[in-house]
């Protein structure tokens, strides 16, 4: 699927890396000061782990270094848990959250790999949740610049790479991740208005990075897709357009160009749920234009028009793992999300598909001409551990190696990439399927409610992973 016929390759600088986030991996969830964020407060559901241990990151981040260090990473991206470090929201800062990312940052530079911090990775903590509905209300900006700045003055010394807001949107279709109550999910206006604190709490992460953080490079982590029409109708194609918009525009304008997009904007006028501007909104959101723009990329969608009489659907996961067990978005005359037979599925329905990861970043590159960092790709799997104690996860490196040929052709197309942080390094809480539901290079020997040893087993895909970056993501078929 050569588009051009001169060959590109990665740069030789290519940032090889590996992702996690605090609440899916550290566990230690109420240890040495930390108190709880929403995350750690919604019950899981039924027979699936909670965040209390997970991979007990917390306790081995040395030995998981080190493996890091033999995988080959070049870069390791992990988010900072804000509970951890403002135990309260705001104000006394608990010194031993300091030092244990200290110790991790410290560790990780030691071993040559770069640092990539992300700020909000889902999790809020719980008392600002309580005492003002969290995202819902304006004084969260305060409290999260005195988080951002807390940590700014305590690791941008040694951290340059900062990413701010992880998948904004995933946070508004999924309301539990917002801590939200549900009266509040029933309400657009509510999921909007977070939409639009969001959106000033990046620009504000931005400024303070700039201010904090002398050569920083900063960027917001936006998951999004492209999506096919179902069928050659021209409405087929509109809804296309309109899914772009709604899942992909709307919050890159916001976030690169500092505005809201036209159509979304009427789209939101027109339904009475759009926010409210404060004076300064508008300046603020222009402060906030990125260096780079950071891209969760998983599978694409198919859609087909939505009559504006139809039921809306809201988003939802498949909980049971089994195939066909998924219900579709619906957006009354907007889309409807549905199956496209050209495509596989992973046992959670999620569509792979490498072309559409390249068209990914040549829609978002050919738009908006800012770099881009990879910070997740991945297949989440029924991982199993064999007598012989090893775990053949081939389907996964079949997964990562077309992702990757397609991210090349995307160079070649010319696309600007510096790095690729594929999810996960090692296993860890997925978001709504439990442990499951597995990602990583390396195994973690426990099951949903076993924690058995915890131990760390490279599975196949490391030894392959290694090699990759060894050649510079040469793919051996
Ligand atoms: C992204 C999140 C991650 C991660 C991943 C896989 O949306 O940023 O936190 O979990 O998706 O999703 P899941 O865990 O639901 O399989």
């Amino acid at each position: 699927m050569e588009y051009l016929k001169k060959p590109a390759g990665f740069p030789e600088s290519f940032m090889w890396g590996g992702a996690s986030a605090a609440f899916q991996y550290e566990g230690a969830w109420n240890e040495d000061g930390k108190s709880p964020n929403i995350m750690d407060m919604i019950p899981p559901h039924e027979g699936m782990a909670d965040t209390h241990v997970t991979s007990d990151h917390y306790h081995r981040y040395g030995d998981d270094i080190t493996l890091m260090k033999e995988l080959g990473l070049k870069g390791y991206r992990f988010s900072i848990s804000w509970s951890r470090i403002l135990p309260n929201g705001r104000g006394k800062v608990n010194q031993e959250g300091i030092a244990f990312y200290n110790k991790l940052i410290d560790k990780l530079i030691e071993n040559d790999i770069i640092p990539v911090v992300t700020l909000y990775h889902f999790d809020m903590p719980y008392c600002l949740k309580e005492e003002y509905n969290g995202w819902a209300s304006r004084k969260i900006l305060d409290d999260f610049s005195e988080f951002c700045e807390v940590v700014f003055k305590a690791f941008g010394s040694r951290v340059k790479y900062w990413l701010t807001i992880n998948e904004q949107i995933s946070i508004l279709f999924y309301p539990k991740f917002t801590g939200s109550s549900p009266e509040d999910e029933k309400d657009d206006i509510w999921r909007y208005r977070m939409n639009h604190n969001f959106s000033l709490g990046h620009a504000i992460a931005v400024k303070l990075c700039r201010k904090y953080v002398p050569g920083c490079k900063v960027g917001p982590v936006v998951g999004w897709n492209v999506s096919y029409p179902a069928t050659s109708k021209p409405e087929d194609s509109l809804a296309s357009y309109n899914r772009d918009v709604i899942q992909g525009y709307s919050i890159f304008d916001l976030y690169i160009q500092g505005k809201y997009n036209p159509s979304f904007w009427s789209y939101l006028c027109d339904r009475g749920i759009q926010p409210e501007f404060s004076s300064g909104d508008k300046d603020l959101l222009k402060e906030g234009r990125p260096d780079f723009i950071a891209l969760n990329y998983y599978r694409s969608a198919t859609v087909k028009y939505a009559f504006l009489e139809s039921r809306e659907i809201k988003h939802q996961y498949n909980l049971s793992g089994k195939k066909g067990n998924i219900t579709y978005p619906l957006r009354p005359g907007a889309y409807q999300e549905c199956k496209n037979d050209y495509l596989e599925v992973t046992d959670w329905d999620w569509a792979m598909d490498p072309a559409g990861f390249r068209l990914t970043l040549r829609k978002i590159y050919d738009r908006y001409e800012l770099p881009i960092m990879i910070t997740e790709n991945g297949l989440g799997a029924y991982d199993v551990l064999d007598d012989a104690g090893t775990i053949n996860d081939e389907y996964r490196i079949q997964y990562l190696a077309k992702h990757i040929k397609a991210m090349k052709l995307a160079i070649q197309d010319g696309v600007e990439i510096f790095g690729y942080h594929p999810w996960s390094f090692m296993d860890l809480l997925s978001t709504s399927n439990g442990f499951s539901k597995r990602y990583g290079f390396v195994y973690v020997n426990r099951t949903e409610n076993d924690l058995k040893d915890l131990r760390r087993i490279r599975k196949k895909s490391f030894y392959w992973y290694r090699n990759v970056i060894k050649t510079n993501g040469e793919i051996v078929d």
